[in-house]
């Protein structure tokens, strides 16, 4: 199958190029480095190094006998996106080319306003360029659990069965989305969805948790294939490395608790830390994301897999990570951070995820393991991390302010 990758230049997408090359599909993509920018703008940068894109494309070379086609620009430019899907024809597009974090979009009225404006105006672009030029190609959107936020009912997957005054239908679940990243999520599942309804695409929404880990098996040096290719002490090749980011505005949760596990400050929930979340492994959403391409919806279709392994409150995630840290000889400690954002942090959370389960996704690993891979490759890289140490305190505030958060006392 020929895919081309939006956003291929960032942490899925990058690997998820390895992955679907290592399974004899042709791959394809367009990014415009903004990720690389916007952790800058941070003040920060990826605790594993990564390389530039065209060390990238020469490792995927050697590894993989084959070219990765990769087109520079934005995907806000109709043109661009257009002229770029017409030479590679894709028989399936990832859409993974948006603004990902929930503290970004919340800084100021910039943030919040270039978040919609990117995220929304390149999800419409490809809904367009799918319309006019390849109807027949499936659009795998990614999603996030975070567009139900958390309500006190089981949450479905996909539409749901309602009576309401004595009248029943089958209609989309609410959403409550917590932060204005989690609204373009929200407003592009509206846009995709009408796009299948109206023009006849084809699409599956994927309301991804959070994903974790910091290699998938594509990434090893192999003898067989690699022998130009340089391995790190991990046994992956340098170059197809992808990037993991820990400050307080790209780092999620769990990255940031491994990131202050290893360089020795405390491991920080946020409040009361009972903020229930669902998480998969790198490698599993590899996994899912392939079997999602690999059995495509019908034409006029619009489907939602809810895709996670394991739900975990923060406080669990900060215990796992102590765990994994002991293992590594360093005895790591959790001390509660006040929060800075608006958010539950105690309540039910149950989502239905059971349609990846159905196609065959058979979970690989589990976070205890993958885990301890994350805490010695950020061992390795602990300099880095101590370097922009001050990035692991947030300061982007939901109530508008900006200034560091104090520990609960
Ligand atoms: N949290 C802490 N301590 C920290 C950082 C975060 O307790 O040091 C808490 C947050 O307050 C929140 C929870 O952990 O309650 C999750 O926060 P996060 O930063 O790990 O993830 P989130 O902002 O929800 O966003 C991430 C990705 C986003 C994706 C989403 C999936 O950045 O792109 O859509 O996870 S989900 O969480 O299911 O909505």
């Amino acid at each position: 199958m020929r895919i081309f990758i939006a956003g291929i230049d960032g942490y899925l997408g990058w690997t998820l190029a390895l992955y679907l090359a290592n399974r004899g599909h042709d791959v394809g993509g367009a990014d415009l480095g903004l990720r690389r920018q916007w952790v800058e703008e941070m003040g920060s940068h990826s605790a594993i190094p990564i390389a530039g894109m065209e060390k990238r494309l020469n490792a995927f070379k050697v590894k993989f006998g084959k070219r990765l086609k990769f087109y520079k620009g934005d995907l806000t430019d109709y043109v661009f996106l257009s002229e770029s899907l017409h030479d590679f024809k894709p028989d399936a597009i990832v859409h993974l080319g948006e603004m990902p974090s929930a503290p970004y979009s919340m800084i100021d009225v910039h943030h919040a306003t270039w978040t919609h404006t990117n995220n929304l105006n390149g999800t419409l672009n490809m809904l367009f360029a799918m319309r006019d030029h390849f109807p027949d190609c499936h659009l795998l959107k990614l999603g996030t659990m975070g567009e139900f936020g958390t309500p006190n009912v089981v949450i479905p997957e996909g539409d749901f069965e309602v009576e309401y005054r004595g009248r029943k239908d089958k209609l989309p679940f609410p959403r409550q989305p917590g932060s204005y990243y989690h609204c373009t999520k929200v407003h592009d599942s509206v846009n995709v969805r009408s796009a299948c309804k109206w023009w006849g695409l084809r699409s599956t929404d994927v309301m991804q948790g959070v994903v974790y880990g910091t290699r998938i098996n594509e990434m090893f040096w192999d003898s067989a294939v690699s022998e130009d290719l340089v391995a790190d002490d991990a046994g992956i090749v340098a170059d197809l490395r992808t990037r993991f980011d820990f400050d307080a505005t790209f780092g999620t949760a769990i990255n940031r608790f491994c990131a202050q596990a290893v360089i020795g400050v405390p491991i920080t929930p946020y409040g009361k830390g009972h903020q229930r979340r669902g998480f998969l492994p790198l490698q599993d959403s590899m996994q899912c994301l392939t079997l999602a391409l690999e059995n495509p919806p019908e034409k006029g279709e619009y489907r939602v897999f809810n895709q996670f392994e394991e739900v975990y409150d923060v406080t669990q995630l900060a215990e796992a990570v102590v765990f994994a840290a002991k293992k590594r000889g360093i005895e790591a400690k959790v001390r509660n951070m006040c929060n800075p954002r608006m958010e539950a942090e105690k309540h039910y959370y149950n989502p239905d995820h059971q349609r990846l389960l159905d196609l065959g996704y058979k979970p690989t690993g589990d976070m205890h393991g993958e885990l301890t891979g994350m805490v010695d490759d950020l061992y390795m890289h602990r300099s880095r991390i101590e370097a922009k140490s001050e990035t692991l305190v947030p300061d982007v505030r939901w109530d508008g302010s900006r200034e560091k958060m104090d520990y609960v006392k």
